[in-house]
């Protein structure tokens, strides 16, 4: 099935199969730096999306996944252009990790600066071999702002992520594995594969339990813990009482569903 999405930058390449999207930074000359058109296409993709797909995969061309923000972006302008700018990506990345449906990214090469701030806001992360991670921003001078103080800490904890900026240390595919950048680690040329298996498997999931997992779950972990106990409560209950989950759960007492292995 082939699907148009119209106006997206040319830093940018999505097709439809299926279920699934599969959304590409396409600017490998440039590293797949994150200029202002590629930032605005993200969002114009997710708007774009058809109804029918469950789960996206993100992935880069070239040599690596996305060498940050475009640094020749960065010319002098006024406080409050600056802090406009670092807002957008807030408002692009929140409707990608608060979005309609589940995203993979698949890694590779360079995850540095925003390219690792665009990462931590997907939900599941796929590390081929060559992956290597970084924040650059304090050895250049700058800060970090797409949402990396509050999404990065999450995954790693906010005094890794200190180290990380205050010396500009890398860390290897294996580290971050071990550390929680990365969920899955793949040999070098099958993380697309991989990404797509997974994003399959997640629209195999019931919608509810999806949209759950990647809006409720998060406020409920931000919370405390009375009320957590009480949203996850609800929730639980009105999964439950989805007729999909029903059906579901009627196909595992009647022996037609697979045993967990
Ligand atoms: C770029 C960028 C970029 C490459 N902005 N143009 N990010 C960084 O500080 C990382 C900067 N990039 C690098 O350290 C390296 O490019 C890589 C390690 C990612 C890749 O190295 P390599 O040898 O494969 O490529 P290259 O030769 O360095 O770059 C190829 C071209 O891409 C070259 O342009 P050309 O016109 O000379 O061919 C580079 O200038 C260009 N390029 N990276 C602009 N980032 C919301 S706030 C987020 C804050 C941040 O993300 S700060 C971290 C920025």
């Amino acid at each position: 099935m082939s699907t148009t999405f119209n106006e997206l930058p040319t830093s940018l390449a999505a097709r439809v199969e299926g279920e699934i999207a599969i959304l590409r930074l396409a600017r490998p000359e440039k590293r797949n730096a994150l200029d202002d058109a590629t930032v605005n296409g993200i969002e114009v993709f997710l708007e774009q999306l058809p109804g029918d797909v469950k789960a996206v995969v993100l992935h880069g061309e070239g040599q690596h996944f996305s060498a940050g923000l475009d640094l020749s972006e960065l010319t002098i302008r006024n406080m409050v252009e600056a802090i406009a700018h670092s807002r957008n990506w807030h408002r692009v990345f929140d409707r990608l990790e608060y979005g309609r449906v589940p995203v993979v990214a698949v890694m590779h090469g360079a995850v540095v600066g925003g390219g690792l701030e665009l990462a931590a806001a997907c939900h599941v992360r796929i590390a081929e071999r060559s992956t290597y991670y970084a924040l650059p921003e304090g050895t250049r001078g700058i800060y970090v702002g797409g949402g990396g103080s509050v999404r990065i800490p999450r995954l790693i904890g906010t005094s890794r992520m200190m180290d990380m900026m205050l010396t500009g240390r890398t860390y290897g595919v294996d580290e971050g594995q071990a550390l929680g950048l990365s969920h899955y680690v793949v040999d070098e040329g099958a993380g697309l594969e991989k990404g797509r298996e997974i994003a399959r498997r997640i629209a195999g999931n019931t919608q509810l339990t999806n949209y759950a997992i990647m809006h409720v779950l998060p406020r409920i972990a931000e919370s405390g813990a009375a009320a957590g106990y009480m949203m996850e409560s609800l929730m639980a209950a009105i999964a439950s009482g989805d007729p999909d989950a029903q059906s579901r759960l009627k196909d595992f007492l009647e022996k037609r569903a697979p045993k967990v292995r």
